[in-house]
């Protein structure tokens, strides 16, 4: 048990803060094990607070007090109190303005948990958020006290001749005993959580962006210096996203200079420290030979999303935590929109899709539910979640829908330029779509306070005498935590009609036609009608995915066939083919649970070799089609999951696809097999894609023409996209080779930090025999560190969330290695610690033993002495 239980923090205890800091001066005086701390912090009341007394408490963790003022004037010990997580100064100025000086020192060296002040490798750097700021010295690290950061950084000229912090330089000199300063000013006004500093020995590559209004922009990325030629990518980036956000939301970068630095160790992707962003290494370095043509999607988007955070999130930010997602789900939502544009707005969809499908409507359904906008936490952290971020998204999505992407437009011009320079609140976002459109969005409302996916169960009645077609619509949503009832929400469902032909039929609803329309689904059942009908027609229904729902709708083979084929929608034409697949699975999952010879449907065969023999022109679209459902997301639509089964339906399925269609997915991997430099434009990655996904087909075959195909690929790749798919299928199979391409892509890349993850991975998540053993074994490789997060989420992650096969072995060896882990993790770095519980949180989910063995070890995470509140949330929530 941890020593004293926790606190949770309620959204319904919200005050205004009772002080404001309207200026702060920074001196850090930079070394590895003492860094000591000046801070110069005015303050005044805050004229909004109600309080009315004479303290102030600042909040500090792990910080060692030197000195404190106020006033010039020192204090005694009798004049404060401070305890391990604040200082409360007992009576402090309350009608003028004051100044308070603190001395402290901390030891960036001795914090595995990665927030505050820390080291990555040789580099000093920070992150606040949420609440790291107040590791670093006492302040009131609130996101509504909103400040104006001047910094100056002093270090040894040798070991820190970069000094990087927000805003613009202001200043610089030399010092003695080979030391020097630089001093800067960010004349932004903003939350502690945006500060930032990095010290280190660094190289900078540079350009320049001109802006909309003629301004230049100096655009700095830093890396250490064997990473200079891996920028270029992160760098175009950063300049499409620029001038993407000019271009859609009319929005300007505000100061002179946006400086990126890429971090080894790092807890998540990146941050959006105003004008200095701190990345994970693998969301900036990318070269043709090192990274996939995945990695490359993802750099341009992580690089857009904290470029959008300048506005959404950092010129307007969030009242309190509990506000989280007005900025997460809304700069995703911006993120998603721009990489749909940079490739194709059809592929990014499906993937945004899918992985909300799968990984988020888990959250959803399972104890660790909550709203978008949550009411309670113990630990802010474990809250930057899939539901926060991901299904944020979507709600912002749909007011897209609902206003159109003018009204939506309008909307969020004057959000900015009504809360400009405020720390504001999600309902102060829907306020202003509200009076931009003169709309009303009370109903809507409801997807900020609910959790849980709601289920969408269609019925349709076509009546020939009258032409007319009856879809009902009824809406459901499960109980999750705290929440046994719910409200029906305000839906939007884009449909579409289909003739018999396979072309569009007009929608005749409410006096209008229409080829497409958004049905407004606000009951918890209502029936609409469409006229003019002489046939019954295919309905597409909820096209694009426009709302973050579960469909229920009666449809057979044949119907799924067709709107693959047909639809015109390409979000529905994909879905069409997934739950065709869906079906055919389930139908064998049944036979393999009674024992019963497996057969494959010939719809599904037909239906591939439909998609095989028409590109349509978009070959990662095509290659999407030919995606079979992920595990996890056929363990989402089972009661009790049963993995074995899962895994055994669905080789099944794509090995028999490869016989009957061997042939066919040959030729495509011939007439795409060319030979690339790996260079990142859409036509290639398409080549490359689709090339990759019949090669997994076919390795699904185990025969030597195959074994020979992969090795080859294997061995000549010229870029990580190749290479990586030809490891996968070597070693996903029996084939003979499979140790020495491990070892010879392991002595390549040995020096690649970013490349190793994937090796480590590669191996983690093998559905072949022995993949514990593996993995027990590399926990032990010289290269494994538990205090990088990159190598534990390629290994304990990508095991325990990504290969339900063997992390859910009977014997229960997974969970407890999985616990272990956890309690090993939870002393060096919390955050990570808590991530890697939720791989046991859906427990409920499985078969009684299993159900047994999880909760065992859930249990035993649980009863542990000094657990993080972190951990503790999450097991303990788990359990309840
Ligand atoms: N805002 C940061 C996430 C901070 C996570 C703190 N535990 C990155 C992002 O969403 O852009
Ligand atoms: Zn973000």
């Amino acid at each position: 048990m941890r020593d004293a239980s926790p606190q949770t923090v309620f959204l319904k205890d919200y005050t205004p803060p009772e002080y404001l800091i309207d200026q702060v001066e920074l001196n850090f005086d930079l070394h590895e094990q003492r860094t000591q701390v000046r801070s110069i912090l005015n303050l005044r009341r805050n004229p909004q607070s109600q309080e009315r007394s004479a303290a102030l408490t600042l909040l500090g963790e792990e910080l060692q007090l030197v000195s404190i003022a106020i006033d010039g004037q020192p204090l005694e010990q009798s004049q404060y109190l401070l305890d391990g997580e604040a200082l409360i100064v007992h009576e402090v100025p309350q009608d003028r303005p004051f100044q308070i000086v603190i001395e402290n020192i901390i030891n960036p060296q001795a914090n595995t948990a990665l927030e505050g002040l820390y080291l990555s490798s040789s580099m000093l750097c920070t992150q606040c958020e949420a609440q790291g700021f107040r590791k670093i010295t006492w302040f009131l690290d609130r996101p509504d006290v909103m400040s104006r950061f001047k910094t100056t950084l002093t270090g040894d000229k040798s070991k820190y001749p970069v000094l990087l912090s927000n805003g613009n330089k202001v200043g610089q000199g030399e010092l003695e005993n080979n030391r020097h300063w630089v001093s800067w000013e960010d004349p932004f006004a903003k939350p502690c959580y945006l500060f930032a500093l990095v010290a280190g020995q660094l190289e900078c590559v540079a350009d320049e962006f001109v802006t909309m209004s003629g301004r230049r922009i100096a655009l700095e990325i830093f890396v250490e210096k064997h990473n200079v030629d891996k920028c270029a990518h992160a760098m175009q980036s950063l300049k499409n996203a620029m001038r993407w956000d000019e271009e859609t939301y009319g929005l300007e970068y505000d100061l002179d200079l946006y400086m990126i630095v890429a971090v080894d160790h790092f807890n998540m992707g990146a941050m959006e420290n105003k004008g200095l962003n701190v990345f994970n290494t693998k969301f900036v370095l990318a070269r043709p030979d090192t990274a996939t043509d995945s990695d490359y999607e993802h750099i341009e988007g992580v690089i857009g999303h904290e470029y959008f955070h300048n506005w959404s999130g950092n010129r307007v930010t969030c009242r309190d935590w509990f506000q989280l997602s007005l900025k997460e789900g809304f700069t995703v939502f911006r993120d998603q929109q721009f990489s749909g544009d940079r490739t194709s707005p059809a592929v990014k969809r499906i993937e945004d899709v899918n992985a909300l499908r799968t990984r988020q409507f888990a959250e959803d359904a399972g104890p660790l539910a909550h709203p978008i906008r949550p009411e309670a936490y113990i630990e802010i952290n474990n809250f930057y979640t899939l539901t926060v971020y991901e299904k944020g998204a979507e709600v912002v999505r749909m007011l897209h829908t609902l206003l159109g992407a003018a009204g939506f437009r309008k909307g969020c011009d004057l959000y900015f330029q009504r809360h400009d320079g405020q720390a504001v609140t999600c309902e102060d976002f829907v306020k202003a779509l509200e009076d931009a459109n003169g709309v009303e969005l009370e109903q809507f409302r409801r997807w900020y306070s609910q959790a849980g996916t709601p289920v969408l169960t269609v019925g349709q009645q076509y009546d020939a005498e009258s032409q007319q077609l009856h879809l009902t619509i009824q809406q459901s949503c499960p109980p999750t935590p705290n929440q046994p009832v719910k409200a029906p929400l305000h839906i939007p469902v884009k449909l579409g009609l289909l003739a018999a032909d396979g072309s569009a039929a007009t929608i005749h609803y409410n006096g209008s036609s229409q080829a497409e329309i958004t049905l407004n689904v606000t009951e918890a059942e209502q029936t609409f009608s469409f006229a003019k009908l002489p046939q019954q027609p295919v309905v597409s229904l909820l096209r694009g995915f426009s709302a973050p729902v579960t469909l229920k709708m009666e449809r057979s083979l044949d119907e799924l066939a067709f709107l693959l084929r047909h639809d015109s929608d390409t979000f529905n034409r994909w879905e069409a083919g997934q739950q065709l697949a869906v079906q055919v699975i389930f139908k064998l999952i049944d036979a393999i649970e009674l024992s019963r010879p497996l057969q494959l449907e010939p719809v599904i065969v037909d239906a591939y070799r439909s998609v095989l023999t028409d590109s349509g022109g978009d070959l990662s679209y095509q290659a999407l089609l030919l995606a079979l459902p992920e595990e996890s997301y056929l363990s989402g639509q089972m009661a009790i999951i049963d993995v074995e089964a899962i895994h055994q339906a669905r080789e099944f399925v794509k090995k028999t696809l490869a016989e009957q269609l061997h042939a066919e997915f040959k030729q495509l991997y011939v007439q795409h097999h060319l030979d690339e430099s790996g260079i990142f434009d859409a036509g290639a990655v398409g080549r490359r894609r689709l090339k990759n996904a019949c090669l997994s087909y076919l390795s699904k075959l185990e025969n030597e023409d195959v074994y020979h195909i992969a090795e080859q690929q294997f061995y000549s790749a010229r870029n990580m996209t190749d290479q990586m798919a030809a490891l996968s299928a070597i070693v996903n199979s029996n084939h003979p080779a499979k140790a020495r391409s491990l070892d010879s892509f392991y002595m390549q890349w040995r020096q690649e930090a970013l490349v190793i993850d994937k090796w480590f991975t590669l191996q983690a998540t093998s559905s072949m025999p022995n993949t514990f053993a593996t993995v027990q074994a590399l926990m032990k490789h010289p290269a494994f560190d538990m205090k990088t997060p990159n190598r534990v989420r390629s290994l304990i992650g990508a095991f325990s969330q990504a290969n339900p096969l063997h992390f859910h072995a009977i014997n229960g060896e997974g969970y407890r290695f999985l616990a272990d882990q956890v309690l090993a993790l939870n002393t060096l770095n919390p955050q990570i610690a808590s991530r890697m519980v939720t791989g046991l949180a859906q427990w409920r989910r499985y078969d009684a033993a299993r159900q047994g063995l999880m909760k065992q070890q859930l249990q035993r995470i649980v009863a542990t002495e000094h657990l993080s509140k972190d951990v503790y949330e999450i097991a303990s929530k788990s359990l309840a």
